[in-house]
């Protein structure tokens, strides 16, 4: 069976950790087999991805703590590497990916799920870096990822004591966006999806360009990449007709209310 399973709902793509049986940790094959998911989707007709876990109790309960505990030095840094590696491609995919977050996130999973434009949990759902208490620290991201999103202070705090947080504290940190009962998880993060497909997905993915790359930039600077990216923006046939059918709406209420962006 696969780790790592990928099915698609037309312009929506839903990655599925599949490995409940160790809480989907995640192990050296299930980094490959995303790895190749991500390299198989089908950027031309998906718009959005959802990245969750299988079953009901975990997104991600971590790197696999079996496969670390005999790393040597260069082993350990080869496997952060590893890990680094596709969360940055997740984080700088095309396309929004969403988290959605269906119950432990801890170590690598939350980092995973960090990796993603935003998060959305399950009531259930319990946040962490307990990596500390393994005697390593977040090795996949977590020490930059967590400061950037809820601030050094709180990063520190939770990372130095190792204390896991429930939903609603991910909330009030501004870890995840919403939370929702676990049966709504899925339905409300492809709602979600489907909207953000719906919109010109050139446009889509330029903001997630220019949100990403603009906050490594001083300001001055992230507004000019703000400016090319917009300009770029005026080259498309979907600014055409989007424009133009804000524009047919004016002048008749009965025209197209609703653009069926064409990613050109
Ligand atoms: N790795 C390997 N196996 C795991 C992991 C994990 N991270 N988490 C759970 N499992 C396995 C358990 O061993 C168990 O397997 P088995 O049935 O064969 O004994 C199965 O999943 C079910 O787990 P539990 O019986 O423990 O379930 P509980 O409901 O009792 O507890 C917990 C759930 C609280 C989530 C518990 O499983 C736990 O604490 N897991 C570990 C959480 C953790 O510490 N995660 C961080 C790992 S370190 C990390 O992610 C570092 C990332 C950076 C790496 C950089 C590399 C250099």
């Amino acid at each position: 069976m696969a780790l790592v399973n990928y099915e698609t709902k037309e312009a929506v793509g839903i990655i599925t950790i599949n490995r409940p049986e160790a809480l989907n940790a995640l192990n050296s094959a299930v980094l490959d087999e995303l790895n190749a998911v991500l390299d198989g989707v089908n950027q031309a007709e998906i718009r959005c991805l959802i990245l969750t876990g299988a079953g009901e109790k975990s997104f991600v309960a971590g790197a696999d703590i079996g496969e670390m505990s005999t790393l040597s030095k260069a082993e350990g840094e080869a496997f952060g590497k590893k890990g680094n590696d596709l969360f940055r491609k997740l984080e700088t995919f095309p396309i929004p990916v969403i988290a959605a977050v269906n119950g432990f996130a801890l170590g690598g999973g939350c980092e995973i799920a960090m990796s993603c434009d935003f998060r959305i949990a399950s009531e259930t759902a319990m946040f962490g870096q307990p990596e500390v208490g393994l005697g390593i620290t977040p090795g996949f991201g977590g020490t930059q990822r967590l400061a950037r999103l809820i601030g050094p202070g709180m990063a520190k705090q939770l990372i130095y004591t190792a204390r896991n947080i429930k939903a609603d504290e991910a909330l009030r940190v501004g870890l995840v966006n919403q939370i929702v009962p676990l049966e709504e998880l899925i339905p409300t993060a492809e709602k979600l999806a489907s909207t953000i497909a719906k919109n010109a997905p050139i446009a889509v993915r330029a903001c997630k360009k220019a949100i990403n790359e603009g906050l490594e930039l001083d300001m001055d600077a992230a507004v000019a990449l703000e400016e090319k990216i917009f300009g770029d923006c005026f080259e498309t046939e979907d600014q055409r007709e989007g424009m133009a059918n804000f524009l047919r709406k004016k002048d008749d209420p009965e025209k197209k209310k609703v653009v069926d962006f064409k990613n050109r």
